[in-house]
């Protein structure tokens, strides 16, 4: 496994409410960097990002909120991610509200391209994320990053002209869905994406829907970015969040797929999602996110050489 490089985006700009710019420095706290370094990576913390607001920027739609800050962020992570991108290391973007994915997946998606591999999106969400800039109604632009990376049309010029390298809608899937607005449900449909709502959950199990997504990253080689909301997870089980949705996924749940992420070898870059620090219960929700990580960077439950029964 390359280096892990953590780099914190204390974003708050696209949530519907505040406290997500804490999210860093709770990841710090609850000791994420030793907990890979416990694993046995070898890692560093870039420290938080910073962005200038861009003023010139407008669109037609009224209720939008904070575009000038959360343009900034997206070209500060999306610059960032580019650069990380091409290198041989696997970054961590530490959020900040899940507006984080504008830039970083745009960056992580240029370095696929600079590399001719095509890139491949698991998004571990209650919510699809799959407004443009034209349907969203609650103005909050955490509710649009998935559809800004599959180069759906309706976002203003977020790249500041650099070229947009959108992820084929057919290399998407989203898990753990249980709350989609009546637009977004239209544009999945239209782009054909890959929804498995809670009930496919419960029906089949996290296992069933993961492994054959997993056989077509590596199928074609693909690289896979992993985008994980906090409110993927249960409320009662992860209570810092801003739009909790009952009925979300496990602990155990939620671990199994880190587990078979990790297993897989195939994930190039993680986003840690609308962690709202001011909402937890002593840092329980941050503990769990970093637990969560160390799963995906390979802490088993009981670890010992395989053998046959
Ligand atoms: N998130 N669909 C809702 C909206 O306001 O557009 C919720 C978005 C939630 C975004 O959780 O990252
Ligand atoms: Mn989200
Ligand atoms: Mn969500
Ligand atoms: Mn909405």
């Amino acid at each position: 496994m390359p280096p892990i490089v953590l780099v914190g985006a204390p974003v708050e700009a696209g949530a519907g409410r505040r406290g997500c710019l804490m999210g860093p420095d709770a990841y710090r706290t609850a000791g994420l960097k030793e907990a890979l370094i416990q694993l046995g990576h070898s890692v560093s913390d870039l420290g938080n990002l910073k962005m200038a607001p861009v003023q010139d920027i407008s669109h037609s739609n009224p209720v939008l909120k904070n575009l000038a800050e959360v343009t900034g962020w997206t070209r500060a992570l999306h610059a960032t991610a580019a650069d990380l991108g091409v290198k041989p290391v696997f970054p961590v973007y530490m959020g900040g509200d899940h507006s984080i994915a504008l830039g970083t997946v745009a960056g992580q998606a240029s370095a696929a391209a600079a590399k001719g591999r095509p890139l491949f999106v698991l998004w571990l969400d209650a919510h699809s994320d799959f407004h443009s800039f034209e349907t969203t109604e609650s103005g909050n632009l955490h509710g649009t990053p998935l559809a800004f990376a599959c180069g759906l049309p309706g976002f203003p010029d977020l790249l500041n002209g650099l070229p947009r390298h959108p992820v084929d809608p057919a290399n998407v899937m989203i898990l753990g869905a249980r709350s989609i607005d009546p637009h977004e449900r239209d544009l999945l449909l239209a782009h054909d994406v890959s929804v498995c709502d809670m009930r496919m959950i419960d029906e089949s199990g996290v296992a069933a829907l993961v492994k054959p997504f997993l056989e077509r990253v590596r199928a074609a080689d693909g690289l896979l970015h992993v985008s994980l909301d906090v409110d993927f997870l249960e409320p009662e089980t992860a209570p810092a969040v801003g739009t909790t949705v009952p009925g979300g996924a496990t602990f155990r749940e939620a671990h199994l797929v880190m587990e078979m992420l990790h297993d897989s070898g195939l994930v190039t870059s993680l986003d840690l999602a609308e962690l709202n620090p001011f909402l937890d219960d002593r840092g329980r929700t941050a503990r769990l996110m970093v637990d969560l990580t160390g799963s995906l960077f390979g802490r088993r439950v009981f670890d010992r050489p395989t053998r046959s029964f």
